[in-house]
């Protein structure tokens, strides 16, 4: 079986887009032999607020466990419990070129958009190496802008292979993401779901309460058309919807879309699909918001298993690497 890694920063405000486009499958790809980190040290490489950073943490974790993670089977772990993440970090600081993480899209575009950034942000994709390369992970699956972060990873696992020792790191693939899920914004349904949009009106947040989920679906953008198809490129509002309910009920957008003449009944169903996916996450989320000795729990077991497996990939690289080994 191929081991799978996934991670994902805590940022806070998980909205549709991040439930539907990445956590959500993180519960159908999860196995005995599948790793999920919230990688909080990522996010330290932009300024945090202490106490948010926590919340949005746990925040992450009761919403893997509400959605059906299952702690019991898979591992699910949060990186900085797991020191081994930084230490081989260095490492791959080490192996990186400077000119190599220069090229970074991802840097490029951040470094771009404000006068002072951390240094963090430059070496950011080679702790990512390290998240990877420490499972021994086969499989990871990412969005289409981590790309060129998993190319990078693959390209310093070869050179460290060839350069200490074949054996050293398992060259992991990624596995991009379908169009399955890229939830658009519902007033400007050309932009994707996201955070950073001009206020929430477009927004759907995991822990919005229901009746607000409701208004904001019945208020979404559509066009002055006045027939239901599924075409994302000339009726995006429409096509948002349609892929929503498509999401929800497991039935192809297609298909729901002969079934509308109106508009209206099309957000209606959207709505009422919607809060009957969200309300027994929200009910799960608040018992588990309720049971902080339960979440602790699962944390402290989860970095016990990263680490089992983690420790020992470090172990083999530094000694690899010509680090001496304490006596
Ligand atoms: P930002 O405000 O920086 O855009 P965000 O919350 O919208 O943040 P990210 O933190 O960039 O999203 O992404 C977290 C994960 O959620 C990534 O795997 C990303 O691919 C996925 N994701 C984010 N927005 C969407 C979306 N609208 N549709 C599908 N997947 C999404
Ligand atoms: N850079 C990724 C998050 C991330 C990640 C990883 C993804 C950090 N480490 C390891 C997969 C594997 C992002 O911003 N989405």
């Amino acid at each position: 079986m191929a081991r799978v890694l996934s991670c994902i920063q805590p940022t806070g405000g998980v909205h549709l887009g991040n439930l539907l486009g990445a956590l959500q499958p993180w519960v159908d790809v999860q196995s005995a032999d599948s790793f999920h980190g919230i990688v909080d040290l990522h996010a330290l490489t932009v300024p945090q607020d202490p106490a948010e950073l926590r919340e949005a943490t746990l925040e992450l974790v009761r919403i893997l466990l509400a959605i059906g993670l299952d702690p019991d089977f898979c591992t699910l772990f949060v990186q900085s419990h797991v020191s081994e993440h930084a230490e081989l970090a260095w490492l791959m600081q080490c192996t990186a070129g400077y000119g190599e993480l220069g090229r970074m899209t991802q840097f490029k575009d951040k470094s771009a958009k404000s006068e002072s950034f951390s240094a963090a942000l430059f070496t950011y994709p080679a702790l990512m190496a390290a998240d990877i390369l420490l499972y021994d992970a086969d499989q990871v699956p990412v969005g289409e802008d981590q790309r060129q972060h998993l190319e990078l990873t693959r390209d310093l696992a070869i050179r460290f292979n060839s350069r200490y020792g074949e054996d050293t790191f398992v060259v992991p693939e990624p596995v991009i993401g379908t169009v399955a899920a890229r939830v658009m914004d519902l007033q400007n349904p050309t932009n994707k779901m996201s955070k950073s949009a001009d206020g929430d009106n477009g927004l759907i947040f995991v822990l919005d309460d229901l009746k607000r989920v409701e208004k904001k679906l019945k208020r979404a953008v559509t066009d002055n058309e006045a027939t239901v198809r599924f075409a994302p490129d000339t009726q995006p509002g429409v096509a948002n919807l349609l892929s929503i309910l498509s999401v929800a009920t497991g039935e192809g957008p297609d298909k729901l879309a002969e079934r509308y003449d109106q508009y209206g009944q099309l957000k209606v169903d959207t709505a009422e699909a919607v809060v009957a996916m969200l309300e027994p996450i929200q009910t799960r989320y608040r018992e588990l918001e309720a049971d902080p000795g339960y979440v602790r729990d699962v944390l402290d077991a989860g970095a016990e298993k990263a680490r089992a497996v983690a420790s020992v990939t470090l172990a083999r690289a530094k000694e690899n690497i010509g680090l001496l080994p304490r006596a």
